[in-house]
């Protein structure tokens, strides 16, 4: 896969897309990476990219010739999937991933200052974001994409892993993991996982994955494939909420 990002600072990039998984995949010609200078794309002496909004209002927009500019260039001899970061976008997550992982090419354009000029996003083929905060800029978001679809890409991790990316874990958490060692501080890992068990580690790490999601995640739960016998531990754990929050309200009453 190619990814390439558009945006004015560039030099961000360096270090983040030159460790790890994400500088091995590039070693290993798994991805290739490359950052453009917006400004490589603008005539006038201060290579301006931003300027006033119309109408008035706080701080800059960036300026839609440049962006315009550099897709006709960047666009003309292959065609790639058009990303724009902006809060105003739908939210990423594990499947637009592997959405994002199934392309050739990503051009990914990150905006600074206090956004885009409308325009540019006719341009778009997908307006992504990563959550509900106000970051500086795009860079950030664009390589939080790129880390996330590059550990997807064959043979960037051991492709053991493929089957169990298919579905984020079945839209279920993490369950808790443990290494040496056995005991530290008082702190002792759970027994079973240290009984050589292997159907009964099973079992208990998918029921620790389902009390936790209906726990801190219950928003997941409604794409999780569970048994009848699951849904009941689901149904168990919000009586068990229930049951503390009413514990919490007496407990505040009688104070
Ligand atoms: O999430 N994002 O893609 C953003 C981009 C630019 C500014 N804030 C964001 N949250």
């Amino acid at each position: 896969m190619r990814i390439e990002t558009l945006s004015v600072f560039p030099q961000m990039f360096e270090g983040p897309m030159d460790a790890s998984i994400i500088g091995r995949a590039r070693r290993m010609s798994k991805l290739e990476f490359a950052a453009h200078d917006l400004r490589d794309w603008t005539h006038d002496r201060h290579r301006s990219t931003d300027d006033e909004p119309f109408g008035g209002g706080q701080g800059q927009l960036m300026k839609v010739e440049p962006v315009f500019e550099a897709l006709d260039d960047l666009l003309a001899d292959e065609p790639a999937q058009v990303l724009f970061f902006t809060p105003v976008g739908e939210t990423f997550t594990q499947s637009i991933a592997q959405q994002l992982a199934r392309e050739q090419r990503l051009v990914m354009v990150c905006g600074r200052y206090e956004g885009f000029d409308e325009r540019v996003y006719t341009r778009a083929d997908r307006c992504i974001s990563l959550g509900d905060y106000v970051l500086t800029g795009g860079e950030l978001a664009a390589m939080v994409v790129t880390d996330a679809v590059c550990r997807l890409l064959p043979g960037v991790l051991g492709d053991e892993l493929s089957n169990i990316e298919e579905s984020f874990h079945g839209n279920l958490l993490e369950y808790p993991q443990y290494t040496r060692p056995a005991s530290y501080r008082g702190l002792s890992v759970p027994e079973v996982l240290l009984s050589g068990d292997h159907a009964k580690i099973a079992a208990w790490r998918r029921r620790q994955s389902i009390i936790r999601t209906a726990r801190l995640r219950p928003d997941l739960l409604p794409d999780a494939e569970l048994s009848e016998q699951e849904w009941d531990l689901v149904r168990a754990c919000r009586r068990d909420l229930a049951d503390e929050a009413t514990s919490i309200e007496r407990s505040d009453c009688e104070r």
